[in-house]
């Protein structure tokens, strides 16, 4: 994972102060490519240990088109909580205690860290026990799932990935392997607009590459496990069309380090990568749609400890 450090490096040495949404505060630079040979290892952090079962989690919610944090919290991934609770908290229903700027004060003060994980607490159970509470808080809007699996424009719905697929079996030298989550239509009404936004799978030499356009990228917490997600993909739709595994290649837009981060960064830049991982996949016969995460394991993955960072919400 050289590439990774590689980018690290660039950001705090060439990156510029920019204000974000977040109101955190980054250091970025606009535009920058890594690519990643699938065939020399899995590609997943080694200089910091990397929760790849949430990956795979999200990765088989995303194919399964659910937008709904509900089977995230049954599936004890957390990782999308925020965006479901910001939902809940900024509604006309919720009385509880202020939640307002809930990401900065949990990360800041102790005592709110405290009530917060009360109402989090709270809230995760209330979604898991009822059906309607789910329904319309701990849905993102159409994210991911829905762009990928049923993309719409009111009339038609259209299922990109098995389109994908299909293209890919039937007319592999095609220039015309895009997936896109980005649907202006809808944006407004996503919890988060699409970061991994869109996609294109390639064929040559009967092997299957891919490279993501990334226009916003949090290069702690969210670009290990973006590289992860997308070259389990890539192995997962090589798997479905017969075909080996070729590159990643990761094109980044506003590609930031978080100014609660940099001690991390740098601290992750004093270790030194290992050997990669490998993949194990027990999914013969079955349909990429409905994989388990048990379906998918990882083996010789010795990283170095976890790092731990506050999220910008
Ligand atoms: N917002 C921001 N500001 N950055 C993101 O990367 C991001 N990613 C989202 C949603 N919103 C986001 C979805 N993906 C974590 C990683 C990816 C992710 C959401 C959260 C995360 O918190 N990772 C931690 C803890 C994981 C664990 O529990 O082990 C990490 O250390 O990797
Ligand atoms: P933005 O919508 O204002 O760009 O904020 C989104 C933040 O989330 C930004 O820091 C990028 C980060 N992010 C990733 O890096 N990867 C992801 O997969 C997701 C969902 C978000």
């Amino acid at each position: 994972m050289k590439q990774y450090l590689e980018l690290c490096k660039h950001v705090l040495e060439t990156g510029e102060k920019k204000e974000d949404r977040t109101g955190t505060g980054t250091i970025s630079v606009f535009g920058y490519q890594m690519r990643f040979d699938l065939n020399e290892g899995f590609p997943l952090m080694t200089t910091k240990k990397t929760a790849f079962r949430l990956i795979s989690s999200e990765l088989l919610w995303f194919l399964k088109g659910d937008t709904n944090v509900k089977t995230l919290i049954e599936d004890r991934n957390p990782i999308w909580d925020e965006w479901a609770f910001e939902q809940w908290v900024t509604s006309s229903e919720y009385s509880g205690p202020d939640m307002r700027d809930f990401g900065r004060r949990a990360a800041k003060e102790p005592e709110f860290a405290a009530v917060y994980k009360v109402e989090m607490d709270a809230f995760k159970k209330r979604v898991v026990e009822d059906e309607e509470f789910a329904a319309t808080y701990a849905d993102l809007g159409p994210v991911y799932g829905k762009q990928w699996r049923s993309w719409s424009n009111g009339e038609q719905s259209i299922d990109q990935i098995a389109n994908l697929i299909e293209g890919i079996k039937n007319n592999p030298d095609s220039r015309r392997h895009i997936v896109t989550a980005w649907n202006p239509s809808e944006v407004e009404d996503m919890a988060l607009p699409p970061c991994h936004a869109l996609f294109q799978f390639y064929v040559a030499d009967g092997k299957l590459s891919c490279q993501l356009y990334q226009r916003s990228a949090d290069i702690f917490l969210g670009v290990p496990f973006n590289i992860a997600s997308y070259a389990l993909l890539v192995h997962l739709i090589a798997h479905e069309c017969e075909l080996g595994v070729g590159e990643f290649v990761h094109t980044l837009g506003d590609a930031h380090i978080y100014a609660n981060h940099v001690n991390q960064v740098n601290e992750q830049l004093t270790r030194e990568p290992r050997t990669l991982p490998t993949l194990k996949l027990n999914i013969e016969g079955k349909s990429i749609f409905e994989l388990e995460t048990q379906d998918i394991e990882l083996e010789n993955y010795e990283p170095h400890p976890k790092i731990k960072a506050p999220i910008a919400v």
